[in-house]
Formats: structure tokens, sequence, C-alpha cells
């Protein structure tokens, strides 16, 4: 159900942040791209994953998705056009290498340049993620990320982009969310390569870390300031009760959500909790790999979506727990919990556990039922609602004491959300996917306003439209 609460807006001004605050939305390539089958790129696990029936709501997929591939530069002025300075954009892989060995795709190569060029001819500052979840179908063909191969081949990934892109991309990003990687994947098995066991998962997300650790000091080699990070969904966990056995199961489950990937990865190996409970799913890593995974980046990408709630049950889960619905509360029309206060107290937590130096929101945002009005135009008094609310969220925890230095919106164009197809919208611009024609959303012009300090942004005017 989708239940939407009626809030008393926060005030908000982009003169709330720092000058140097950095703007962003974000995109990734399968989502948007298209052009699947062109210019020498190559089959990958979302392309597979798709054609097999019932893996996608509405039985889409990303072959042509936004065909931003060719309305790159309309997307990019948009982008512009909001007043963003910087803009987040992933490096589709089955672009650039079509088999084992092969030399790297020029044309692949070529069409990132023209996006980087077109990028920073608009003044946005481009921040390039190598992993958003499109792995060679050929890469996997050898046993995916559950092959170490895999690690290896990805350090040759990021190698190749970051010398040809380099001297104009400093922003790297190696992996998006490997948690979605490794247990959406590889252990609930509803995104590709639908792989459902719990122990490849586990094993997978060692060797996606692993694979991070040993690309960072490449990208380091090969880019002047560099600047290299990775982006991790981080969520706040609550238990269902006060009893001892569901505080437990809290404390389990934000091990394996939270701290599997955040423990390693500034420096304290993997959380010794939850390495007992997986107990013989506990993952095989080598000599080394730890401290390759703990090397030094220069910031944290957080992506804040939702809050979870879990109780303990024995064999529900490996962990012996389950997720359980927090009741009528406020959510977006995935289901997901609207929670900023969440959000403002995650980045607190990981402020005060783990001091990353850098926190830049990678990905926020949110999917309601869109419609275009008569008048052609987009009402989504929500999504803007929520926009206002999540960046109050994010000013307040930098009045605490965060570090975040940006925020990139999710996303900037309606696009191919997964297994969801092109049926949830999460975009600030509407696309219509017949037409591939664009529109702004109010909360698209909401952001805008916001970035360009118009009057018409300041969260009175809007106190009535949420
Ligand atoms: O669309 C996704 C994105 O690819 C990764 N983070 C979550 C978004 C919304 O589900």
């Amino acid at each position: 159900m989708t239940r939407s609460l009626h809030h008393s807006l926060p005030q908000l001004r982009r003169s709330d942040f720092t000058s140097d605050f950095l703007w962003g939305s974000a995109t990734s390539a399968y989502q948007i791209e298209g052009a699947a089958a062109l210019d020498g790129r190559v089959e990958s696990i979302w392309d597979r994953f798709c054609d097999q029936p019932g893996t996608i709501r509405d039985g889409s997929n990303g072959a042509v998705a936004c065909d931003h591939y060719h309305h790159w530069p309309e997307d990019l002025d948009i982008a512009q056009s909001l007043g963003t300075n910087a803009y987040r954009f992933s490096i589709s892989w089955p672009r650039i290498f079509s088999g084992p060995g092969a030399e790297a795709n020029p044309e692949g190569l070529a069409f990132y340049s023209r996006l980087v060029d077109g990028m920073l001819a608009r003044g946005l500052q481009p921040w390039a993620t190598l992993y958003h979840w499109d792995l060679p179908q050929y890469l996997q063909d050898q046993g995916g990320w559950l092959a170490r191969d895999t690690v290896h081949a990805f350090v040759e990934f990021a190698d190749v982009m970051s010398k040809h892109l380099g001297d104009r991309v400093k922003h790297w990003i190696t992996h998006n969310e490997p948690w979605c990687t490794a247990m959406l994947g590889h252990a609930d098995g509803i995104h590709a390569p639908g792989i459902k066991d719990f122990k490849t998962a586990i094993q997978v997300c060692h060797h996606v870390l692993l694979s991070h650790g040993l690309a960072t000091p490449v990208l380091r080699a090969n880019v002047t300031d560099a600047r290299v990070g990775l982006a991790l969904n981080l969520h706040p966990i609550s238990a269902a009760s006060n009893k001892p056995e569901d505080l437990a199961a809290a404390q389990r489950h934000d091990g394996l959500r939270n701290r599997w990937y955040l423990d390693p990865l500034y420096g304290r190996g993997y959380p010794q909790d939850v390495w007992q409970a997986l107990g013989e799913y506990a993952p095989q890593v080598a000599e080394g790999d730890m401290q390759a995974i703990a090397v030094p980046t220069d910031f944290l990408g957080v992506n804040f979506y939702f809050p979870e709630m879990v109780v303990h049950a024995p064999g529900a889960s490996a962990l012996d727990l389950r997720l359980v619905d927090a009741g009528d509360v406020e959510r977006t029309a995935f289901g997901w919990e609207v929670a900023p206060e969440g959000m403002t107290s995650l980045l607190k937590r990981i402020q005060d556990d783990y001091q990353p130096g850098a926190v830049y929101i990678t990905e926020n945002g949110a999917t309601y039922d869109d419609h275009l009005d008569e008048q052609g135009e987009i009402q989504d008094a929500l999504r803007r609602a929520y926009l206002i609310r999540h960046l109050a969220a994010v000013r307040n925890a930098i009045q605490q004491g965060c570090q975040i230095k940006g925020y990139f919106a999710w996303s900037l164009l309606d696009n191919f959300e997964w297994a969801e197809g092109c049926s949830r919208r999460f975009g600030i611009t509407y696309v219509d996917f017949d037409t591939q024609v664009r529109t702004l959303k109010l909360s698209g012009k909401w952001y805008s306003d916001f970035l360009h300090e118009r009057e018409t942004a300041t969260a009175s005017k809007w106190q009535s439209a949420a």
C-alpha cells in the first residue's frame, strides 16, 4: 500500500549548504543507454536475464531503455539546465570488452569519451562508476563474480577506462551497491545472473570488495589527482521489539547489511559476530585480501533509500531472522518506507563509527506512480516533498558534524528499473519510452529552482501540495 502523509516541509535553501557542495543527478548504463547491440557492445548478464520469462515484472529489458546512447546530448542539457554541477554515470563493461583477451572496443571508448566531453562542456563534473551491475555474459560463462579471475578482469577494465578517461574524469566509483550484486543477484536470484545460493553470494561479495581494493591503486596510478571511492547502499536497521533475541537479530542484520562492507573497507576486517553467525557460509579469503580491501579511499558514496526492521526467526534465513513490515508508515510506490530522519541518523552513525573523510550521497530518490496530466505535466508533489525532506536530512547531518560533500538525485531520468522493468519511475525527468520524449517533472523543476536559488523553491509554497 502506498500511503502518503501530509508533512509540513522544512525550509530549505541552497545557501544552507557550503558553496563548494556538489550537486548532481545519477544514472547507470544498462538502465538508460539502450543500443544493446550497437557498435560492438556484447551481451551482458542483464540482457540474458531479461530474456528469461518471468524475471522482469513488465517483461521489458534494457535493449532500448531511454536510448541515451543517442539522446545523451539532450540528457546532459537537462542536467545542465537543472543547475547541477556534477553528473554520475556508469560505464558499460560489455561495450568495452567483447571477450577474453580482446582489445578494448574503440567505439565503446569513443562513446564514453564523447559523453565525458559533453559533461565538461556543460560544466558537469564527471563521476564515473565502473560496475553498476552489467557484467559481460562471457565473464559469467566463466564463473562470473564467483570466479577469482573476474576480480582481475575488473582491474583490467578499470585500468583501460582510467587510462582512456583519466585526463578528464577525476572521480571514480569502483562499484555500485556490492550488496545488490551479491545478494539480489546470487542469493535471492531476483537480479542477474539469477543465482539462488547464499554461499555463492557471500563469496561473490568478497570478490567484489577485493576487486575494489585491487582496482583502486590502478586508478590512482593512471589518474592524476584521482578521487576514488565506492557507493554502498546502507540502511538504518531496527528490531521489531525490545526482546533480546530481536535486538540480537537486528545486530546480525546490520552486520550483514552495513558492517560487512564498512568494517573491511575501513581496515577492521569482516565483523567477527557476523563471520561466526555465517558459519559454513563464510567466504574463502586469501592472504592479503583484507589488506587490499582496506586500501584508503578518498570518499564514501552512500546510497540511501529506506530503513529495515527485523525479528529473530530461527530457520527463516542463514542468519535466523526475517524482515518485518513496519506497519502503517509512509511509503513510496515500491513500498519502501520514507524515513528522512533515518537518513540523518545513519549518516551520523557512519561519521561516528568510521570517520570516512568525505561522504557523498551518490543516490537518493523515490518511485511514485507518475501520470502525464492534460497539460502534459507530471505533478509529482510526493517526489518533490521526498527530495526536500531528504535534502533537509542531509543538511541536518552536516550540522551534526557529518562530512557530506555532495548529493546526487536518483535519477536524472525514468529508466529501466531492473526486475521492475520500466514500470517503476524514479526520474525527476519523465521519459515516454515509446517516443523518447523527455519532460521535466515538478520535482525536477523544484530541484532546478532550488539550485538556481529561485524564490519559487522555498518550501512554504509547497506546504499544501505535498
Ligand atoms: O535503480 C536503482 C539503482 O540502479 C541502484 N540503486 C537503487 C536504485 C533504485 O532501485
